[in-house]
């Protein structure tokens, strides 16, 4: 059987979610998250975890992020190295370098890290920086939307950040010869070797590693947060590590949230041509051929369920498609089902600004281009107010 007829045995049409926006039907043929490589339908919440879960996980590590030659590893030393009063008394403010260390050498991850002083924080947002480090150095002298550290520690929240290029460098030239990929390899790399999305969604979990040590933020939940391919690099984070309570994607598109087989905005061909650093080399094989791919990016968020997930888009950021965004929080809704959760409830596209936040998949499509603003932020600390109040 070619593998066209195989993976086409594994899909079903499913017309329901279809008809997310009132003009637009997409009617596409996407692969069932239901279905299980023997054709059986997954039915319960414990099949789903047991069988289900990790096949799609494997499915996404072969085929489009590729392989993590470790997860966490044995040679790992957090050292804080600074720790000082910020925001006027209102926060706590550390800088941790996290060391990690394999065959090939040693890497470093820093972090910096603000926890509320009014009361324990109800939380951590846990951002994956992809623009410029400033972001971070200058979050209180000149702060920006992006990380907004006053707004969120005023919130009760406490926040930490990384550049992702501590853990893989965003440059094709780079030629994976900085960040992990020296450190654990492998060498040569293979068609399945972790591209620099797995790496950064690596380095947020090695954070995650260090929260789980500091007894100010040891016992609260994780939101992880990326932006474009930041947000990407999140909702891969989200869907293998089951220590995110809340996985953000803000604005991911492309081989994030938004579906590939809908093929609007930036395709498999253009991404995995023009960022090819960012993938397994496999996933090059599906340009021009989506519909070969044995995945869809629904799947992916479903891969986050029972945890809380939430996609924003922005009605200008056509390249990510936010039609798709949503339909493929949509399509997530029956692994939700599963658990006896709700998803994104209402398969109707919401209008700008206003937010669908009362089930598992958060979604929100806010008025602009493309970008992390406050507007964004605001709206994923009301999730988590609401769902994690309710813990
Ligand atoms: C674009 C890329 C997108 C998105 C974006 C970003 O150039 O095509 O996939 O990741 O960059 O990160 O802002």
């Amino acid at each position: 059987m070619s593998r066209l007829l195989a993976t086409l045995c594994l899909m079903t049409l499913t017309a329901s979610a279809a008809e997310v926006g009132a003009t637009k039907p997409l009617n596409l043929p996407l692969p069932d998250p239901l279905l299980a490589p023997d054709g059986h339908r997954i039915t319960t919440a414990g099949e789903w975890t047991k069988l289900q879960r990790p096949h799609l996980l494997e499915l996404f590590r072969a085929n489009v992020y590729g392989r993590n030659t470790v997860e966490r590893p044995a040679q790992l030393k957090f050292e804080t190295r600074d720790e000082q009063t910020a925001l006027s008394g209102k926060a706590r403010r550390s800088q941790v370098r996290i060391t990690y260390g394999g065959p090939g050498g040693e890497g470093h991850i820093d972090a910096t890290l603000y926890v509320p002083t009014a009361s324990a924080p109800r939380g951590v947002f846990l951002l994956i920086v992809n623009r410029f480090r400033s972001f971070i150095d200058e979050a209180e002298t000149k702060p920006s939307e992006y990380w907004p550290v006053e707004q969120i520690v005023a919130r009760g929240y406490a926040t930490v950040a990384f550049h992702y290029s501590d853990t893989a460098v965003d440059k094709v030239a780079d030629h994976f010869e900085h960040g992990v990929f020296p450190v654990y390899g492998p060498t040569p790399r293979q068609p399945d070797s972790w591209g620099a999305l797995s790496a950064w969604a690596w380095g947020a979990s090695r954070i995650i590693d260090y929260l789980e040590t500091n007894p100010a933020v040891a016992d609260k939940p994780v939101a992880v947060i990326g932006q474009s391919r930041g947000g990407k690099a999140a909702l891969w984070c989200g869907a293998q590590d089951t220590r995110v309570a809340l996985t953000i994607s803000n604005e991911s598109g492309s081989t994030g949230a938004a579906l590939t087989r809908r093929k609007v905005g930036e395709t498999v061909e253009i991404i995995s041509r023009v960022f090819p650093h960012w993938f397994a080399e496999n996933y090059r094989r599906f340009a021009n051929h989506e519909a070969d791919l044995p995945v869809d990016q629904h799947e992916l968020i479903a891969l986050v369920a029972p945890r809380l997930v939430y996609v924003g888009s922005a009605e200008e950021d056509t390249w990510s498609d936010p039609t798709s965004e949503f339909a493929a929080c949509v399509e997530a809704g029956p692994v939700y089902q599963l658990f006896g959760l709700d998803g994104v409830g209402d398969p109707t596209m919401p209008k700008v600004d206003a937010p669908r936040q009362a089930g598992a998949i958060g979604y929100h499509m806010r008025a602009g281009k493309h970008n992390l603003l406050l507007v964004d932020w605001n709206h994923y600390l009301d999730f988590a107010d609401r769902h994690w109040g309710k813990r």
